[in-house]
């Protein structure tokens, strides 16, 4: 086999050698390199001394704020505040959203490289849950979360110096950490290069992310988030800029024919990476990855992480509606992924003759369905222990996020269920905190405590087992709790038994 191929190769050689009469065309210049916009290294950054002070200007997707067109690093002063609202996802259908700044995605927040940023995460007091801010931007410990966890009705302020340029998603780090995220709760931050970009007409911002609902595509009404499916990656909706139909009709984006248009596009996950493409489009230049340092050119479709950003530009030459995807085609035709770009003016028969018909690119929305799989029925534990570990699961997935995961609770904002003599003093009262919630002062080991319990929409062999859990953990008092005493004592009208 060697042999032969060895042979083969020499036989090519002389072939090729033989056939010197006709000299090859001289080597045309290689294509010119797309280079970057211009930026300076984050060791020269971290050298510059910023002059003066400003409050940046941010902006609700699909608006970016206007270029820096200062010449030099500043103090730049950002307020973020971090909501809980309820929205819409889709036609009929709502969803708590976790938002930096009222809308999914977060406000796009726009500094130049060099800069100083006092942050300043501001929660506001009706929220359930404490919250924090990992910019990717950042250098430092957890981009920023550690720094700026913040329970609601407080503010934490931290500072950073940008060091690198470039289009970095920010997103809340909070564990659950996919949970926050699957919420809503990230954005996009550009750090500008110190010399900008090259002006063009238009600058848009589009945010990609995953949703998971206790129902299936389409079903009406307020629709939980559901873990399950989301550890699963079983994403139901995958939509631009928090929900169905953000980007079209009314919302689509707006051009003219010859204009050039910029898109910072970001996917905010928390799963799934988007397969970005314009049909009708080819990109003339992106920055992938959000590096702004090189550009690659005539791009069909580019790949943006979970996590991650690009800047894609081109030029829309002729009229027509352009549609935004992720080319995992069905996200797009089926879970919601598809944007507008229309585009008025003048017909350029030269560039394109053919008319133009968005009709065949209407979204087929969720008709196409699987039948919802009968939900689980939970045979009970077994034992103790058994009830243990399942009330763990439970646990991480529902409570870690106020309760933290040492069951020390967050001082001012969250009890301890840690060695809690509210706790331990009376099971019964537990199962109703529980199954019903709990509001108005209470006093925990002398602390005293005035929040808001959410009611858990938990089962009796749920409850049963993530109270035995919490009370055979962390120095608390070892009694068991059985879904016999969760049915006779549940709180019954606050919390419907899981569809
Ligand atoms: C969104 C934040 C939040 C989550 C999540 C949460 N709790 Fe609570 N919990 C609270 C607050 C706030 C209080 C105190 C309410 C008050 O001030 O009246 C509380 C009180 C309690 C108490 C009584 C006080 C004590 O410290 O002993 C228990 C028991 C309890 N929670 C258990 C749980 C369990 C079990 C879960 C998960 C199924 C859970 N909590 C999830 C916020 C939360
Ligand atoms: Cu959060």
């Amino acid at each position: 086999m060697l042999r032969s191929l060895a042979l083969l190769s020499a036989a090519l050689a002389v072939a090729c050698s033989g056939r010197t009469a006709a000299p090859p065309p001289p080597a045309a210049a290689p294509p010119p390199v797309a280079k970057g916009w211009q930026t300076s290294t984050d060791e020269e950054n971290l050298r510059v001394v910023a002059q003066g002070q400003e409050e940046a200007v941010l902006t609700d997707a699909p608006a970016v704020p206007p270029p820096i067109t200062r010449a030099h690093a500043t103090k730049v002063i950002v307020h973020l505040e971090v909501k809980e609202v309820k929205g819409r996802l889709a036609d009929g259908v709502e969803y708590t959203f976790w938002t930096f700044g009222g809308k999914v995605p977060g406000k796009f927040i726009r500094i130049r490289e060099g800069d100083d940023v006092e942050f300043h995460l501001d929660s506001h007091p009706d929220n359930k849950m404490p919250h924090n801010i990992d910019l990717h931007a950042v250098t430092g410990q957890g981009g920023g979360a550690a720094a700026s966890m913040t329970a609601p009705g407080h503010s934490s302020t931290f500072s950073f110096k940008a060091l690198n340029a470039g289009l970095y998603v920010y997103h809340c780090a909070t564990a659950p950490v996919g949970m926050h995220v699957a919420n809503g709760m990230y954005g996009l931050i550009f750090v500008e290069p110190k010399a900008g970009l090259a002006k063009v007409d238009h600058e848009f911002y589009v945010m990609q992310g995953d949703f998971y609902t206790a129902g299936p595509n389409g079903q009406p009404g307020l629709q939980p988030f559901n873990m399950e499916k989301a550890i699963a990656e079983r994403a139901d909706y995958v939509v631009f800029n928090g929900s169905v139909g953000a980007l079209t009709g009314e919302g689509a984006l707006q051009a003219k024919a010859g204009d050039t248009v910029r898109l910072f596009f970001g996917v905010g996950g928390p799963n799934l990476t988007s397969s970005f493409h314009v049909i009708g489009e080819i990109f003339d230049r992106v920055a992938a990855e959000g590096n702004t340092n090189h550009l690659t050119e005539n791009v069909q479709t580019t790949m943006i992480p979970a996590g991650g950003s690009a800047i894609v530009e081109f030029r829309v030459n002729v009229p027509g509606t352009y549609i935004l995807v992720d080319h995992s085609l069905t996200r797009a035709f089926n879970k919601g992924a598809l944007g507008q770009l229309k585009v008025t003016g003048d017909e350029v028969k030269v560039v394109y003759s053919g008319k133009t018909d968005d009709a065949i690119y209407a979204p087929e929305g969720g008709s196409v369905r699987d039948t919802p799989a009968p939900a689980p029925v939970q045979s009970p534990a077994a034992n103790k222990a058994e009830r243990i570990a399942r009330g763990q699961l439970i646990f991480s997935a529902n409570c870690v996020a106020c309760h933290q995961l040492n069951g020390a609770g967050i001082p001012q904002a969250f009890p301890p269920l840690a060695k809690s003599d509210y706790l331990n003093a009376d099971k019964v009262r537990a199962i109703k905190t529980v199954t019903g919630g709990q509001e108005g002062k209470i006093v925990v080991n002398g602390a005293e405590f005035n929040g808001v319990m959410p009611a858990w929409s938990l089962n009796d062999e749920e409850v049963a087992s993530v109270l035995t859990y919490v009370y055979n953990s962390w120095g608390n008092s070892g009694v068991e709790v059985t879904p016999a005493e969760v049915k006779t004592h549940r709180v019954a009208a606050k919390a419907p038994a899981k569809p």
